[in-house]
């Protein structure tokens, strides 16, 4: 299809719409100057995601995993939603919409976006959990007096993050899962499509006959399988076209 043409078969499929999931990754973050993780300069070109990313790297030295985190909280602190954000909190608040962000990010500008309805499969930068009594506390500190922190029973506190081989949090991919069979459009906004099981939610969404829309800098296996697939920045592309 004519890029034209594509753009507005899409841009009609979404006015139309009363059901819509955005699934969303770290490229949406791009443009308010968080890192990704694989593009160029992404995190992980300066650490290997098996050193910070993963319980055993936890295990082996919680201190080191904290300072990564302590820096990803700053800079996610130090920034704010861009174009790209608004523009999906704005769709949702106008005409009735049921609308659910689905997203691998884990920074919170969605939600100080304005998005109420927002579906965290990887966990949250601004949580911990202990590894000893499993309480779960807000936490935006950017420095420790003692690093690792320590909960009231003792125990080590680590961040309330998804890492690789951890099962995602059951009642929100249940949630998401749910929201992606109920949706009509798909929109998916940002994200490398690799890390599973977040990426299979939406071919869940397209199995059950909603209509995919990819917004990414660059083509993606969600891209190739999409109804329609529009290559540029998020923060450009979408305020424009919600
Ligand atoms: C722009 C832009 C702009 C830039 N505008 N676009 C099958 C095969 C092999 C392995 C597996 C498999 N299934 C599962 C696995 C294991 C693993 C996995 O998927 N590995 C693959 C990488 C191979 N998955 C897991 O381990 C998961 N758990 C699991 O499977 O548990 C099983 C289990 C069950 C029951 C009990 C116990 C266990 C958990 C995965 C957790 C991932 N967590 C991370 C890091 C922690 C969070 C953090 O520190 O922030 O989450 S990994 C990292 O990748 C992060 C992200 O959420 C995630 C996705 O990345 P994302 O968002 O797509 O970012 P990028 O950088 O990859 O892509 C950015 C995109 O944006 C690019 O395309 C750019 O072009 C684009 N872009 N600027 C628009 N301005
Ligand atoms: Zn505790």
């Amino acid at each position: 299809m004519p890029r034209d043409r594509e753009r507005l078969a899409a841009r009609e499929a979404l006015a139309r719409a009363r059901r819509v999931v955005f699934f969303t990754g770290a490229g949406v973050s791009a443009e308010s100057g968080l890192a990704t993780f694989r593009d160029a300069g992404g995190l992980w070109e300066g650490v290997r995601p098996e050193r910070v990313a993963t319980p055993e790297a936890f295990a082996e030295d919680p201190a080191f995993v904290w300072r990564f985190y302590l820096a990803r909280r700053a800079a996610a602190a130090a920034t704010s939603p861009n174009p790209a954000h608004r523009a999906m909190a704005e769709y949702a608040r106008s005409d009735h919409r049921e609308v659910a962000v689905v997203t691998q990010n884990v920074d919170g500008l969605h939600q100080v976006a304005g998005s109420a309805n927002v579906l965290e499969l990887h966990g949250s930068l601004w949580r911990t959990r202990c590894e000893a009594c499993g309480a779960v506390a807000e936490d935006r500190a950017t420095s420790f007096s003692e690093v690792p922190p320590r909960c009231r029973c003792g125990g080590m506190l680590r961040p309330d993050i998804v890492w690789f081989g951890e099962a995602l949090p059951p009642t929100v991919f249940q949630a998401a899962s749910q929201a992606a069979r109920r949706c009509e459009v798909c929109v998916v906004v940002g994200t490398s499509a690799v890390v599973y099981p977040a990426a299979g939610i939406p071919y869940e969404a397209a199995r059950a006959g909603a209509r995919i829309l990819v917004v990414n800098a660059e083509e993606t296996e969600h891209a190739r399988e999409a109804d329609w697939f529009l290559e540029g920045k998020a923060g450009e592309i979408l305020p424009d076209f919600l």
